[in-house]
């Protein structure tokens, strides 16, 4: 028994630095062909107030702020940057305000309340701490007019 013991104990002590490799290098990384995505909302698109929105994602999962474990590394929650000209800092929490909206609780449609005139929306995906992925996920910025 004692040999036994002896004989995986380096395996074990090697495979712990690699475990914290490999765990580092897939940290909130979606995979290349992820994406999210506005359902059936085009850019140009003429529509009316409060409009119901459809948050697309493939290739990554959706999970609530504040997710721990593993899933938060496969998953996050979407925002809508509405009428956002510069996109937040990627490497900082996304601002909560009225223009920077938070579906904490993993939401995959909203009900927007908008003014009427031209306004543009924007999906970026954030972790367990409102922070963007790296490298990010965010949708093309579409730009819809509210009648
Ligand atoms: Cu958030």
């Amino acid at each position: 028994m004692f040999k036994k013991i002896r004989a995986h104990k380096p395996a074990s002590i090697l495979a712990i630095p690699l475990l914290l490799v490999a765990t580092f290098v897939n940290a909130h990384s979606p995979p290349k062909e992820a994406k999210v995505y506005f359902i059936g909302l085009t850019d140009g698109a003429v529509v009316e107030s409060p409009l119901k929105v459809k948050f697309g994602i493939e290739g990554f999962g959706i999970t609530p702020a504040g997710t721990t474990g593993t899933r938060r590394h496969t998953a996050g929650h979407h925002h809508v940057l509405m009428d956002v000209v510069q996109m937040p800092d990627m490497d900082a929490p996304i601002p909560r305000d009225a223009k920077h909206i938070h579906f904490d609780d993993g939401e995959t449609e909203a009900l927007l309340q908008l003014t009427p005139g031209k306004h543009t929306l924007q999906l970026l995906l954030g972790d367990e701490q409102h922070e963007p992925q790296d490298p990010p996920l965010f949708s093309k910025k579409i730009e819809i007019t509210v009648r």
